[in-house]
């Protein structure tokens, strides 16, 4: 889309004409989350969903290469330093992979990563190393004195500039419940887009892998990590299911900076009228071109054309008002991404869960 509106040309009817036939068809091809995941007994029984997944964020993996890159994905295994690396303690919140877009903050006393000289967090326990296996050998990954802990994405580089991804999967090892371990999926606005727990199997130094993306266009602010149902530190007794984690793999990190829309993601009546607001007043440079996604279906013309005709639509806050009964009832994706003259790009979205 070009930014700078004009008022002439179609009538408010056409506008919303368009938007409806959009709707129609973005309804048709609305779908949410894509679900990769696998529990077994080594690496090869969770390699295929491992791979599966990577295929749907796409190649290639950007590293360490700063800025948000305009394809790809990142990973972290957590292996630099390799076999002789010391086990290591971070304080919340780690900002070591803020170079691949990625800080991590716990309500725990720190993260770690292990080490010699007890590989596989034989330093908190010295049980785990027949408890734990690695993915990506040899190094795990733990939050400390807690099972939770948050990954929050920025642009790749200092972690200063805030942004989201469109789907993130982690490695597990030793899930031995179905209900332990769990991945919560937070849009950049805060709301919960979607949970699942990861799968579990039997036995001891086993990997689970569960990874998520979306294809109707919601992208990822934050990821909550719960990793199983008590922290690491005791023999795993009883009902005590201790969980480490490895491989992170998540789509290539896009700034939200200065771009919002409302209304936010949440539920809407269908009876009640509202405006759709795209707020890009916040950007760092001018924009040059961009677009509006609804379910992921390119709806930027009308969206665009209903905004031209609608009061309230103004220097970079664009309004477009959607009558009582427009949406039908289910999930509906507004994602809107705009390309500025620095080359960068800016993209959020929120997702309505339109009920009667
Ligand atoms: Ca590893
Ligand atoms: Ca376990």
């Amino acid at each position: 889309m070009t930014l700078s509106v004009t008022r002439k040309g179609h009538d408010r009817a056409v506008a919303l004409l368009l938007f409806a036939a959009s709707v129609v068809c973005a309804n048709a091809a609305a779908a949410g989350q894509v679900v990769r995941e696998a529990a077994g007994a080594d690496a090869a029984a969770i390699q295929a969903a491992v791979d599966q997944f990577r295929e749907d964020l796409g190649g290639p993996n950007n590293g360490t290469t700063s800025g948000s890159q305009a394809m790809g994905r990142r990973e972290i295994t957590w292996d630099g330093g390799g076999d002789a690396a010391l086990a290591t303690a971070f304080p919340s919140p780690m900002t070591t992979f803020a170079n691949r877009g990625a800080v991590f903050v716990t309500p725990g006393t720190g993260l770690a990563i292990s080490g010699q000289p007890m590989p596989e967090f034989g330093d908190l326990n010295v049980t785990y190393p027949n408890q734990f296996a690695a993915f990506s050998s040899p190094r795990l990954f733990t939050a400390l004195n807690t099972n939770v802990m948050d990954v929050w994405f920025f642009v790749p580089g200092a972690g200063t500039v805030p942004a989201a991804v469109s789907g993130f999967g982690s490695v597990f090892t030793d899930v031995d419940s179905a209900t332990s371990t769990k991945l919560e999926f937070y849009a950049p606005d805060g709301a919960l887009l979607y949970e699942r727990f990861v799968p579990w199997t039997a036995g001891n130094e086993t990997l689970s892998f569960l990874g998520v993306s979306f294809d109707a266009g919601e992208v990822i602010g934050r990821v909550r990590i719960i990793s199983g149902n008590a922290a690491p530190g005791p023999d795993e007794t009883g009902d005590i299911d201790l969980v480490v984690m490895d491989d992170f793999i998540y789509g290539e990190p896009v700034s939200t900076l200065g771009l919002s829309v409302v209304p936010s993601t949440s539920r809407l009546s269908r009876a009640g009228a509202f405006d759709i607001v795209v707020d890009a007043t916040g950007l760092t440079a001018s924009p040059v071109s961009g677009q509006v996604t609804l379910n992921g279906l390119d709806v930027t013309q009308a969206f665009l054309t209903c905004a031209a005709q609608a009061p309230g639509t103004q220097g970079s806050t664009f309004r477009c008002p959607i009558a009582r009964g427009f949406l039908p009832s289910g999930d509906h994706t507004l994602q809107v991404e705009v390309t500025l003259t620095d080359g960068t790009r800016v993209r959020n979205a929120v997702r309505w869960t339109i009920v009667p």
